[in-house]
This record gives C-alpha cells, structure tokens and sequence, in this order.
C-alpha cells in the first residue's frame, strides 16, 4: 500500500499503532490539511459506506472516529495559523440536538479559527438555548449548526423559526452543515423561512469562505 492508502486504511481499521510516525511520514511530502482531505477523510467516506450497506458494526464505526480524532489533532499544530489572532469575527459552533457527530463540526473549528476567526465550539447535542446563549454571551457574529441525521436538518429548521421568534434571525446569520443536508434545502428552503440570512456549506472550507463573505 502507499502511504495514502496505508492512511485511510488505518482510519477503516480503527488502528492507531505507529499512526503517528506514518503522519510524520506524510507531513515531509504534503501539508496537513491536504492529509486530511486526501487520505484520512477518504478513509472516514469508506466507514460510511460500510456501515451504511451494513458491512461494518457501530463499536467500529466509533473506533474508526476516534482514530480519525486522534489524527486530526496530532496535526492540528502542524496547520498555517495565516492570520491567526487577527480577531476577525466570532463563530458560534453546535452540533445541534439530538446528534452526536463532532468530527466534520471540529474540522470546521480548525480550519476557521485557523483563519483567523475566534470560534466557540459548544460540543454536541446542543439545544437551542444553548446556541442563543452563547451567541450572546461571546457576541457572536454568526451562528454554525452541523447535524448528520436525517433527523437533525428537521432540527435544524426549528431552531431558525426559534431565531425568528426571538428577534435574532436579522442579527445572525447562520451556515448550516452536515451530511444530510443538501443545498436546495438549505438556500432555498430554509432560506425561505429564515428572516435572516441562512446559508449551505458542503464542507469546512465552503464554510471558511462563508465566514469571510458573511462578515465582508
Ligand atoms: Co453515525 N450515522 N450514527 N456515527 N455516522 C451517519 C451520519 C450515517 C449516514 C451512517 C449510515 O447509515 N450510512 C447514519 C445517518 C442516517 C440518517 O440519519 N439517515 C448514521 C447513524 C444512523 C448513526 C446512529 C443513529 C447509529 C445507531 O446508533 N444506530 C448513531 C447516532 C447517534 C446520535 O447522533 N444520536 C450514530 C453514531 C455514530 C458514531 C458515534 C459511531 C460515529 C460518530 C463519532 C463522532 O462524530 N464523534 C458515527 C460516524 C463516524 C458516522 C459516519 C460513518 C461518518 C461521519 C463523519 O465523521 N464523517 C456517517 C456516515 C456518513 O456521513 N456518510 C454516519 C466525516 C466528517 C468529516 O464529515 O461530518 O459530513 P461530515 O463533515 C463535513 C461536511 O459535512 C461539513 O464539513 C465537514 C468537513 O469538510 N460540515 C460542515 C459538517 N458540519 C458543518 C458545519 C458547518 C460547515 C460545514 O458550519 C456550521
């Protein structure tokens, strides 16, 4: 196997030994970001299919995610801060309620606190309370939901209507993310509901592109 696929091999098998000397091995050929889009998440899209068709049971879909975490953060630090601190706005980030998927919700974390905005990552399970809480303890600028249930773009709408019904939506504009969504849902039809602005991002850097346009 090459050390592409020996990586996504490691996030399909859960395995985690030598993982890290393997990392140190790819960072000598390609940057950090491009080992995770590359290698590892190609490794996280073959644990969905399997767990999906029903060929991979959950306890090793979960030591697939840890291993994919244990990545992600050996090389966090190994990632440009390109204008880091320069205090470009403020990001509130849920996984919203009901949903514990963390991993694309963190990725987004890295990669736009990396860019210089300040993102406050409240964790999973989140009820909207929470997020509007936040939102105004930190002063937020925009609002980040991610949710990978089906269930959870249902969520997801109510708690725009939430936003609506406190007042909030023309402060806050939201970016929504997460596998079960797909873009006419999000830019048409919560968009439709949604009294504020409400945008889709198929991934972490439609995301950080997002942030810039939305504080421009
Ligand atoms: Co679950 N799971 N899971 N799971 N899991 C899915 C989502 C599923 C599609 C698998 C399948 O059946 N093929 C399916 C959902 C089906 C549905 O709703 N129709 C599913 C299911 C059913 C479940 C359980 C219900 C299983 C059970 O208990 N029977 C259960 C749910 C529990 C709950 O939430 N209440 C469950 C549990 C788990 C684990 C705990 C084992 C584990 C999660 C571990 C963790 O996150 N800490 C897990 C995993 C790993 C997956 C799959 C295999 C992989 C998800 C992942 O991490 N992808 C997933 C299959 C799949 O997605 N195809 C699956 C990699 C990640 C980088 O991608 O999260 O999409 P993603 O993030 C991307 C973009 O979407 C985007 O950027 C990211 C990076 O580019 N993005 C944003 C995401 N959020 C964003 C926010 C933004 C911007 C962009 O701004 C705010």
């Amino acid at each position: 196997l090459s050390l592409s696929e020996r990586l996504a091999r490691r996030i399909v098998d859960g395995n985690d030994k030598g993982l890290d000397a393997d990392l140190d091995e790819a960072l000598t050929t390609k940057p950090a970001l491009d080992i995770i889009n590359d290698d590892l998440l190609a490794g996280m899209k073959t644990v969905g299919e399997l767990f999906g068709s029903g060929q991979m049971q959950l306890p090793f879909v979960l030591q697939s995610a840890e291993t994919m975490k244990k990545a992600v953060a050996y090389l966090e630090p190994h990632m440009d801060a390109s204008e880091a601190g320069a205090g470009k706005g403020t990001l509130v980030l849920a996984t919203v309620k009901g949903d514990v998927h963390d991993i694309g919700k963190n990725l987004v974390d890295i990669i736009v606190s990396n860019n210089g905005y300040t993102v406050v990552n409240l964790g999973i399970k989140q009820p909207v309370s929470a997020i509007v809480e936040a939102a105004e303890q930190h002063g937020a600028d925009v609002i980040g939901m991610s949710g990978l249930l089906v269930k959870s773009t249902l969520v997801m709408k109510d708690n725009l209507l939430e936003l609506n019904d406190r007042g909030l939506a023309r402060k806050l504009p939201v970016i929504l993310g997460g596998a079960a969504l797909t873009r006419p849902f999000v830019d048409q039809d919560l968009a439709a509901l949604y009294e504020g602005t409400v945008r889709y991002a198929k991934d972490a850097f439609e995301g950080l592109n997002l942030m810039d346009t939305l504080m421009a």
